[in-house]
């Protein structure tokens, strides 16, 4: 799963790209880098099991550079070797200046200008399609599917009224516009970058002060630049840095957690005295499917699953507590894997 950290020029991206990922890596041209999605689970099972390697679930994210976001000259649209980069990611998050103060900067603003872009792109896809659909009538062609049209004609309506695509969750989600990858159907989460001073006020009245959230996106004030200090210290120093500047938990956790719930993500767990890992897979995935992510064999061979709970086993302390409570379950090939399970695959091949 991927994420692209979008935004108009010195918002703020690649100070929150450093603050998520920390390192970067080139791959076909782009910039990427992995988040750990934070999970206190998997830090208590390490403490726990002490195993060798401890692995938390991952999304990757890009910068996406755009100079033409915002642009005044919209009739070209947007920059395609934009479009290219962000077609391919899942989610997006989308970040706007407000380090500089009340008149300074206009952060509803700038989301505005922002998905403005983003659903011109999405108008444009949609009005050649449909174009093309009536010429193909004109020339005889068999029409393309009543249901493909009309979803396509109510995305564009949405558009022309200013909404997203996302605003219509059961649009969004039609089967019959998948293959479109429209931009303004993916999740995308507001990052509103404020200045260090401003942490330790109330977020809801920050993003209240700003005439935030646009279009009911999930909006998040964080201080990027106090977020890669947080991010560069060792971990043992960084619970003290946290109290000491007055934060809870850094605001970039609760929006990696976010991004993935939003992707419809969750994880099972596994553990041992090798490893504990978190390990992604969609909502509503099968046992065997969940086997198939940490092994093929062990997909193709599935008996069954051993599942506790990650509540029964913190709570209970070891396998053997929760098996004696009779709080351990075997499950088959139909069990629909839910968040936090505990899971030890039983398969032959
Ligand atoms: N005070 C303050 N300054 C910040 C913060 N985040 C970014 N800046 C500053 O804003 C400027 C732009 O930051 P970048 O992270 O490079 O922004 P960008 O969006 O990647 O910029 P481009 O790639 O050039 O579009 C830099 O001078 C940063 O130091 C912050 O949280 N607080
Ligand atoms: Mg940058």
């Amino acid at each position: 799963m991927k994420a692209a950290i979008i935004g108009l020029a010195q918002s703020g991206k690649t100070t929150l790209f450093h603050a998520l990922a920390g390192t970067s890596r080139e791959k076909g041209g782009l910039t990427m880098g992995t988040v750990e999605v934070p999970d206190p689970r998997v830090d208590k099972l390490t403490e726990m099991y002490r195993p060798k390697k401890t692995i938390h679930a991952a999304l990757d994210i890009v910068e996406a550079h755009a100079p033409s976001l915002g642009g005044k000259d919209k009739a070209q649209g947007l920059d395609p070797a934009f479009l290219n980069m962000v077609k391919p990611m899942d989610a997006f998050l989308l970040v706007v200046r407000a380090f500089d103060g009340e008149g300074l900067c206009d952060p509803a603003r700038d989301v505005r200008t922002v998905l403005d872009d983003l659903v011109l792109a999405d108008q444009m896809v949609i009005e050649n399609r449909l174009e093309r659909m009536d010429l193909d009538v004109r020339k005889g062609k068999p029409p393309a599917p009543a249901e493909e049209r009309k979803a396509l004609e109510r995305a564009l309506e949405l558009l022309n009224d200013g909404n997203l695509i996302l605003n219509d969750p059961q649009l969004a989600s039609q089967h019959v516009l998948r293959g479109y990858a429209f931009l303004t159907a993916r999740p995308i989460l507001t990052v509103v970058n404020i200045a260090e001073g401003q942490v330790q006020n109330d977020p809801a009245t920050i993003i209240e002060s700003w005439g935030l959230p646009v279009k009911g996106l999930p909006t998040f004030p964080c201080c990027a630049g106090l977020e890669k200090e947080i991010h560069d210290l060792p971990v043992q120093e960084r619970g003290e840095f946290l109290e000491a500047m007055g934060i809870g938990e850094p605001v970039l956790d609760v929006v990696v957690r976010r991004t993935y719930a939003a992707l419809g993500l969750i994880s099972f767990l596994t553990v041992g005295p090798d490893e504990v890992r978190a390990w992604t897979i969609r909502d509503g995935t099968k046992a065997p499917a969940g086997a198939g992510t940490v092994h093929s064999d062990i997909e193709r061979g599935f008996i069954r699953a051993e599942v506790m709970s990650y509540d029964d086993l913190a709570e209970l302390g070891s396998e053997a507590a929760v098996k004696k409570a009779g709080k351990a379950r075997l499950e088959g090939k139909d069990y629909v894997i839910r968040d936090g399970d505990v899971i030890n695959f039983r398969f032959n091949v």
